[in-house]
């Protein structure tokens, strides 16, 4: 169902040269994560939150954000992440608060506000689902260096290639790690721990 596109390879190339040039002082924190801190990319995001609220990264300002870019048809990969997620937040107890997931829709089409309000607080009720008409969606995944691609289905319909990883920015706002597809909850829930401790 998925693929890696080569985008999305160059996107990665692109992360992990951020990352050889990004850090490096014997004092970094050992993130388990891929760091992404100084990436010219995650700065900003306008877009709707699944109650019709408009929403900036601001608004999230003194909690550590996840950012995570699906559709509610995938199968597999995005389900995937968001129980992960949803595993983390609770491993972290009253910390969990501190932390904001936010779901992205590629597929605005069909993830209506209605469905995704369904579908994105039945991981965790803090959970919130954004959306955008096609260009601001488009806008976003560029900001994100995202890519997502509509591919028809055997039945007609269709499904939507997109990268798998989650970005997470610090309680300033500013982009730090990236968590690729299947690296796994307890990396995500160690270094989230270092953020919210200030690293
Ligand atoms: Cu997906």
């Amino acid at each position: 169902m998925f693929r890696l596109g080569r985008l999305a390879t160059t996107v990665l190339a692109t992360l992990a040269a951020a990352w050889l040039t990004g850090c490096g002082g014997a004092d970094a924190p050992k993130f388990k994560l891929t760091d992404v801190t100084g990436a010219n990319l995650g700065k900003a995001l306008n877009l709707n939150d699944h109650n019709g609220r408009p929403r900036t990264l601001a608004d999230f300002r003194g909690k550590v954000v996840a950012v995570f870019f699906g559709f509610t048809h995938c199968p597999d990969v995005c389900p995937t992440t968001l129980a992960e997620l949803a595993q983390v937040v609770k491993e972290l107890g009253p910390d969990g608060g501190k932390v904001q997931v936010l779901f992205v829709t590629v597929d605005p089409e069909r993830d209506t506000p209605e469905v995704l309000k369904q579908y994105v607080p039945s991981f965790n009720p803090g959970f919130l689902g954004l959306y955008g008409d096609a260009e601001a969606t488009a806008r976003a995944a560029r900001e994100f260096k995202l890519f997502y691609q509509k591919q028809p289905a055997k039945d007609g319909g269709y499904s939507v290639d997109h990268s798998a990883g989650t970005f997470f920015l610090d309680g300033e706002g500013r982009l730090r790690l990236f968590a690729q597809y299947g690296q796994g909850g307890a990396a995500i829930l160690h270094d989230i721990r270092l953020l919210l401790a200030g690293a």
